[in-house]
Formats: C-alpha cells, structure tokens, sequence
C-alpha cells in the first residue's frame, strides 16, 4: 500500500497512529507530497480528485480517501469491527472538524497573502477550535495511556495545535484532562514515531 502523506498534516498522521496501533504501519510505503489548496500534486489529484492527503493507494490500484475511511480501512485489516458506535463516530467527526478549523487557519494566517487576510474569519476558525476543545475536555479520553479509535484524531489534533499553534493557541489552558491524556499517550509509539 501507497500513502499519499505530509509529515506535518494532522489528518495523515491520524492514519499512521492508526496504522501503528493496529500493527500494519510496516505494509505502508509513504510517498511524501507538499499539497495546498493553492498547489496541487498530479499523482494525488489523480489518487484523489479532491487532491487532499492523506490517500492509500491500494495494492491492486484502488485509493482510499479520506482519513476516516482510511483509518476504519486499517481497523479491518487488523481484524477489527466496528458497528453502531454513534458516539464513538462523533466523536472521531468533532476531531476531524478540529483539524479542518485548525488546518484551515494554518492556511489562512501562512499561505494566504497578508492583504487578503480576513481578521474575522481567523476569529471564527479560531472559536471552531475552542468550542471543540471545551467538548473535548468535558468527555475527556481516558489519561491512562491507552489510545482507541475514536481518539486517534483527538490526539493528532492536539499534536497539531502544538506544532503549529504553541502560542496562539495554549490549549492546556483550563483543560486538565486533555492535557492529562495528551501526557499519559506521549511515550506511545504509535504517537511518537508519527511526529513531524
Ligand atoms: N477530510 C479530509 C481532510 C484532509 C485534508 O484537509 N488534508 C490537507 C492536509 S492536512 C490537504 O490535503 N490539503 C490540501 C487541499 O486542501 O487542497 C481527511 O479527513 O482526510
């Protein structure tokens, strides 16, 4: 199998902990792409229409997109089914939502030229984040070091706001139990080797 990947994009490195959690992270050869919505790749817009990352190119030519459906890809490789958790798909869509708030923020506060910033927008990205990370921290995941499904976002989400918003963005700020479980999965290899 083929991923598309970045070592910086929280939804790439979402897949690899779970790549690594369920033990297939050896059959993944990753081909690295710098994407933006400003500077696609031909070989992932051929992958992956919407050129976004990560995508799994299968062995027998299918792709897989996106993160979701990559991670639950895996989770069956592994022999593990997943049926009915409407919790648990929530919870996996309120850290995909923190991402694309996070990542699009990225892009408009890094890429987008300064004269066409929009202050407001950043704003509202910016509460996206905080809203999401207060739901986070009222139904924390567990600080005991384990990980599951459902948290694989969860942790590359904060892993994200680390990297690029260690300032901007002081999430551990009144949120001890993330800041917790964050701490108690940080030696977990599935979390440390995917680090940018
Ligand atoms: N919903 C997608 C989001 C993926 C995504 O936004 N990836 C970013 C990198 S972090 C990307 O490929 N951006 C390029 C673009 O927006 O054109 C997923 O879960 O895989």
């Amino acid at each position: 199998m083929k991923l598309f990947y970045a070592p910086a994009s929280p939804f790439v490195r979402k897949v690899l902990i779970a790549a690594h959690e369920y033990g297939v992270a050896g059959r993944i050869e990753t081909v690295a792409v710098a994407v933006s919505p400003v500077s696609g790749v031909d070989a992932v817009n051929d992958a992956n229409p919407l050129g976004k990352i990560p995508a799994l190119v299968l062995d027998n030519g299918e792709t897989l997109y996106d993160s979701r459906v990559i991670v639950a890809y895996l989770a069956s490789l592994a022999g593990v089914r997943r049926m009915g958790d409407w919790a648990g798909d929530t919870r996996i869509a309120l850290a995909d939502g923190l991402m694309d708030a996070a990542v699009l923020l990225r892009y408009e506060t890094f890429l987008r030229p300064a004269q066409y910033r929009w202050a407001e927008w950043s704003e509202g990205q910016r509460s996206k984040i905080h809203r999401a990370l207060d739901a986070l921290e009222a139904a924390p995941p567990p600080a005991d070091g384990s990980l599951r499904l459902p948290d694989f976002g969860v942790a590359a989400a904060l892993g994200y706001l680390d990297l690029r918003f260690a300032e901007d963005i002081p999430w551990r700020d009144g949120r001890p139990q993330l800041a917790a479980f964050l701490a108690a999965i940080a030696e977990r290899p599935s979390f440390k080797l995917t680090a940018a």
